[in-house]
């Protein structure tokens, strides 16, 4: 018997207004092209498309005290914060489809208030090249999806960190950073301080892929919701060029696989954010598609040995 999932309702976050380059905000279009849905049907899951949340346009603007458009990303992130929570209520996964990763924020304080709600254990697997623990002190850029973990932390502006109405939304010790090789100085300081558990590249290649993953995923609790914060940077940049900040050394096809396959093996995914697919920089729509293709194996769709 195929594994059952919950109903899944997908939304599109289309912005770009955290990041540095355009063009994130035709990535939920992408990931539609590329058969998200579709895909998910096949697998035998309930999915509902809910559209698009609305938010202002970019006005590519230079960074103010630190923050580039902030304003503009409190709005958005606003409308992912009551979009996720709503389907969190209704009983369905939220998957949110970006966009750049500032859209993070809504989305974990939205699961963040759920689960406190429901009673549940939270677990955060940040899938990144980039660790995103920028403040506006330290940040090279002011782009908030530099900031979005530091955010949810409790660490930023009030209008970011309390927009699910508890401060912090989340602590780092519930948190798994995966994939990462791209970290600025002060933010290297920064997550040292916080204690964040990351299982950058170099561990990876040292210990391999599925050692790296049986640890990010060990001492979860029975029911504990796994929210999957996906940025597609995180995969090697030959494989994804369809992103702003392409890294490179990133994971390969098969690693990438793996890491889909194992946390479906967990039966607790609760929630996903696909962030940073940027049609204007992708060869054909690879990188959505790829994403869709990886996305299937969230669901299921590799593991020959435990339907
Ligand atoms: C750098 C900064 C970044 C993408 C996050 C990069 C941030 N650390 N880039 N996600 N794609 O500007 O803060
Ligand atoms: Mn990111
Ligand atoms: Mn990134
Ligand atoms: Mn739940």
């Amino acid at each position: 018997m195929p594994r059952r999932y919950p109903p899944v309702s997908i939304f599109g976050v289309p912005t770009d207004v955290g990041a540095g380059t355009r063009g994130a905000s035709m990535g939920p279009e992408a990931l539609r092209v590329a058969g998200l849905g579709e895909a998910l049907s096949a697998r035998g899951v309930d999915v509902a498309d809910a559209g698009d949340v609305v938010g202002p346009k970019n006005p590519w603007r230079g960074p103010e005290a630190g923050y580039r458009h902030l304003d503009e990303v409190v709005a958005w992130n606003r409308g992912v914060f009551e979009t996720a929570s709503a389907i969190l209520r209704d009983g369905r996964m939220p998957v949110m489809l970006g966009g750049d990763h500032c859209l993070a924020i809504g989305s974990i304080a939205a699961v963040a208030r759920h689960c406190r709600e429901a009673g549940k254990p939270l677990r955060v697997l940040w899938l990144d090249a980039h660790t995103d623990f920028n403040t506006s002190t330290i940040t090279p850029s002011g782009n908030v999806h530099g900031m979005p973990v530091a955010c949810l932390c409790g660490i930023g502006p009030e209008a970011l960190t309390g927009i699910g109405g508890h401060v912090p939304a989340i602590v780092p010790a519930q948190v798994r950073q995966l994939g990462i090789r791209s970290v600025d100085q002060d933010e290297k300081r920064l997550v040292k301080e916080h204690r964040l558990d990351i299982y950058d590249m170099r561990y990876i290649d040292e210990v391999g892929m599925k050692r790296a993953m049986e640890q990010a995923l060990q001492d979860l609790a029975p029911g504990t919701h796994l929210h999957v914060s996906f940025d597609v940077d995180i995969l090697d940049p030959t494989i994804a060029p369809g992103t702003g900040t392409p890294i490179p050394g990133g994971v390969n096809y098969r690693e990438a696989q793996l890491i889909m396959e194992m946390i479906a093996d967990t039966g607790l995914l609760g929630s996903l954010d696909i962030v940073e697919v940027n049609p204007a920089l992708d060869a054909r729509n690879a990188t959505a598609e790829l994403a869709v293709d990886l996305v299937e194996s969230l669901f299921g769709k590799s593991t020959l040995m435990r339907d």
